[in-house]
């Protein structure tokens, strides 16, 4: 970009009033006082737009091309006015014209394009790389409808459809489109961008691939369409229900959609330059975010032979030092496998590069475990990416071990250079400044503002660990934070809360492993004990927020369990006044932003080993939140970082819980039979109480499934958490020592800044300038 460019910059910032004065005029005919905050919203978004079309691009000799699946960027105008640093000056100004920044921000629609913390993951990767002014950009699919929003029907979830592409929106249309060919039959696709700026830094892309033909007027109720019907369907939906053929051919689709255009985008940008080909690798690294992009390895191999006159040797070179590919999780289900027919169907051209990948691993290695395909002739995808990309990344420090020592182990003594961890991180940017800002300033004021650009200089707080006026107005913005959650969810949910309770949170996706269910069971335990008069010194709130996958039927279960117990608790005269429960409708990003900071206790109870990392974890801890975890995932470093006394660590360790796995000696009733906590608690499920208010086959299944099967041991750890999370809320009546408990956990969660995490990307894989 030129000089006169960030002159264009300057200028627009110097006259942002004038600026949406003028937008206001061409867009509504309006002055920016008679605006309604709708239509100053969209003004506010021409404007940001325009500022960032002139802001200088990050660049470089090298770029790394993040590939996923998902990116889950939440609402986008706070975010870009504070990484723009006008977010003040904006609400001055508005403020002088008679609105509110924070209402008009509830305007904007989210585009909901990821399940959760993958999907999160990537769009605080996008915020770190382009502030660390690192060449960079995002490459996924425009789903219309993105991730399904959610609605409580008769205590049960419902999936509806999520618009969020409006006349204006973020994105903008290009004028980049490539033909796509699944065997013969041809598809052409179109890109739109998405520019994200960096905090005081330059702009990078997300670019999201749509198809020409989409038509969204084929989903009808709920979320119901024709899933054969590839040329209108494509990118309708983020992972549509996979739970038939037809759904995981359409997954197929949509991947191999995703990595053609990004191979032609690569390459087209390779020529545009002028770089060799053959040094693809000295300007250009592709991360496969998961295996949901690992097709983009045959496909750029096929490329180099077919077209532009490789050997199968030297595609295969080239293409492995271009391609690293990092594993977010251990769980079966989500190692992808596809059965090679249903490559076959969708994408021939690419299936004799996978047997040709697959014949020189079964060339040189025998043991069955490292092959690309089975005995069943189905494709392991993160074989692909293991054998023929250059690094191998777990999400934190326990799973990597993990990949490296038992799930992996065979490819780990094959190749151990390309083993390496990078934990995750957040961007403090939403996590702490645009969801939190009176903490913001706060600690702006107390410690200097340096830790915005350097999140270790956070540390600096602990030297405040025993003054009482700090712990004071950190005690009074937690107290701020849960008034603004309380007014939220009483309109939204219409349940009164009470902010001198405790806000105990447990925020995710629903997943079995994340065990949602054993925070119900303790609600039922804690309604028990207060029926019997054993009443809690200060009241207690439990609030959960999940989607669970519509074809993952214990999941509803568990939700509809949840729900019971919100229904029997908020109604019981006798139990009401000292707890509550409230399931959240829709949770997602937005609400994650109101639920955080107004947190005191964070539910991070996984059973060790399963869950990768987790990233709420940290951005709870950032608003000063004690975690009551499991050791699993990143909550080992959280612990690492704090210490024991400012956390709660409870249940069996990974190598306890693996030993299980493999012994296969589990057996849930054994605890059931000879705990009567355990008993009472699950028993209460399928008890009159419980039928009254909910579905017999919902319940039924759910109780049978604790009992017959508890496939991520809930059972096993019941008693430790019920044992540990009574002593955390006893813990919080003394008030000084919890607030100091509060400090520790921020001061000590500078690490967990995805700025930190990038810089470990760059410094040990991408390598970019
Ligand atoms: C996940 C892991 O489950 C989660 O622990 C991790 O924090 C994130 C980001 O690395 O990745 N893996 C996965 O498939 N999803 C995740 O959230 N959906």
């Amino acid at each position: 970009m030129t000089k006169q460019t960030n002159l264009q910059k300057d200028v627009l910032v110097l006259n942002m009033e004038q600026q949406l004065e003028e937008i206001a005029g061409q867009m509504f005919g309006k002055t920016v006082s008679e605006l309604t905050d709708a239509e100053t919203y969209y003004v506010l978004l021409v404007y940001v737009k325009r500022l960032m079309a002139v802001s200088d691009e990050n660049e470089g000799e090298k770029k790394v091309y993040y590939i996923s699946a998902e990116f889950l960027i939440g609402k986008l105008l706070s975010n870009n006015l504070i990484n723009l640093r006008i977010y003040h000056r904006v609400e001055e100004f508005l403020k002088s014209k008679g609105k509110n920044l924070a209402m008009i921000e509830e305007i904007e629609p989210e585009p909901s394009l990821g399940n959760g913390g993958l999907g999160r993951l990537a769009a605080c990767f996008l915020d770190s790389i382009a502030t660390l002014g690192f060449p960079g950009e995002g490459i996924g699919l425009n789903y219309h409808f993105g991730l399904f929003k959610q609605v409580f029907k008769d205590r049960l979830q419902n999936a509806e459809k999520n618009d969020w592409i409006e006349e204006y929106s973020w994105l903008t249309k290009t004028d980049v489109t490539f033909d796509v060919y699944f065997g013969e039959r041809k598809v052409t696709s179109r890109l739109y961008d998405i520019d994200t700026v960096g905090y005081h830094s330059g702009v990078n892309k997300l670019r999201l691939f749509d198809i020409e033909s989409v038509d969204e007027s084929i989903v009808k109720d709920g979320i119901d369409f024709d899933k054969e019907d590839i040329e209108k369907n494509l990118t309708l939906f983020l992972y549509p229900d996979d739970s038939d053929e037809a759904g995981h051919l359409l997954r197929i689709y949509q991947q191999y959609f995703m990595v053609c255009n990004a191979a032609q985008l690569i390459l087209r940008e390779m020529k545009e330059k002028k770089y060799d080909l053959r040094k693809m690798y000295d300007h250009a690294v592709i991360q496969i975010n998961d295996t949901h992009p690992t097709m983009i390895i045959p496909e750029l191999i096929r490329i180099l032979v077919e077209e532009k006159a490789f050997t199968m040797d030297e595609a295969i070179e080239v293409v492995g030092k271009t391609c690293a590919y990092t594993n977010h999780t251990i769980l079966a289900e989500a190692l992808e496998k596809w059965p090679l027919a249903y490559l076959e169907k969708v994408v021939p051209q690419l299936v004799p590069y996978i047997k040709e990948l697959d014949r020189r691993v079964s060339e040189k290695y025998s043991d069955p475990k490292v092959q690309i395909i089975d005995e069943d002739d189905r494709v392991h995808m993160a074989h692909i990416d293991i054998h023929y990309g250059f690094s191998v990344n777990g999400v934190a420090a326990i799973h990597t071990e993990i990949l490296k020592d038992t799930e992996l182990n065979a490819f780990y003594k094959i190749y151990p250079e390309k083993f390496n961890n990078k934990t995750n991180g957040i961007t403090f940017r939403r996590w702490l400044g645009g969801c939190n800002r009176e903490l913001t300033h706060f600690l702006a004021d107390t410690i200097g503002d340096g830790f915005k650009k350097d999140a270790d200089k956070l540390e600096k707080l602990l030297e405040y660990q025993d003054d009482e006026r700090v712990l004071d107005r950190l005690g009074e913005i937690k107290m701020n934070r849960k008034k603004d959650l309380v007014s939220y969810i009483e309109k939204a949910e219409g349940i009164t809360l009470d902010p001198e309770s405790i806000f105990d949170i447990q925020i995710k996706r629903l997943h079995e492993y994340k065990r949602q269910q054993m925070n119900a069971l303790y609600i039922i335990h804690k309604y028990l004990e207060i029926k019997g008069g054993k009443k809690p010194v200060r009241p207690l709130t439990f609030i959960f927020g999940a989607k669970a996958a519509p074809a993952y039927v214990i999941a509803q279960d568990i939700i509809h369990l949840i729900l019971v117990l919100q229904e029997i608790v908020n109604n019981d005269p006798d139990v009401s006044p000292y707890m509550k429960v409230v399931m959240v409708e829709n949770y997602n990003v937005s609400y994650a932003e109101k639920l955080i900071p107004a947190c005191d206790i964070s539910e991070q109870i996984s059973l060790a080993s399963k869950e990768a990392s987790g990233t709420g974890n940290m951005k709870f801890m950032l608003n000063g939140a004690v975690t009551l975890g499991t050791s699993d995932g990143a909550n080992v470093e959280i612990h690492e970082l704090v210490g024991d006394d400012n956390i709660y660590i409870f249940g069996e360790k990974s190598e306890t819980v693996i030993a299980h796995y493999e012994k296969a000696d589990y057996v849930s009733k054994e605890y059931y039979e000879k705990s009567p906590v355990i008993k009472e608690a699950v028993d209460f499920i399928i008890g009159k109480q419980a039928l009254a208010a909910g579905h017999k086959e919902n319940l039924e299944r759910l109780y049978k499934e604790l009992l017959n099967k508890d496939w991520f041991m809930t059972l096993l750890d019941l008693e430790d958490y019920i044992a540990v999370k009574d002593k955390a809320f006893a813990d919080y009546e003394d008030r000084q020592k919890w607030k100091k408990m509060m400090l520790v956990n921020i001061a000590k969660a500078g690490f967990f800044s995805s700025d930190r995490t990038i810089a470990e990307y760059n410094r040990d894989i991408w390598k970019l300038k």
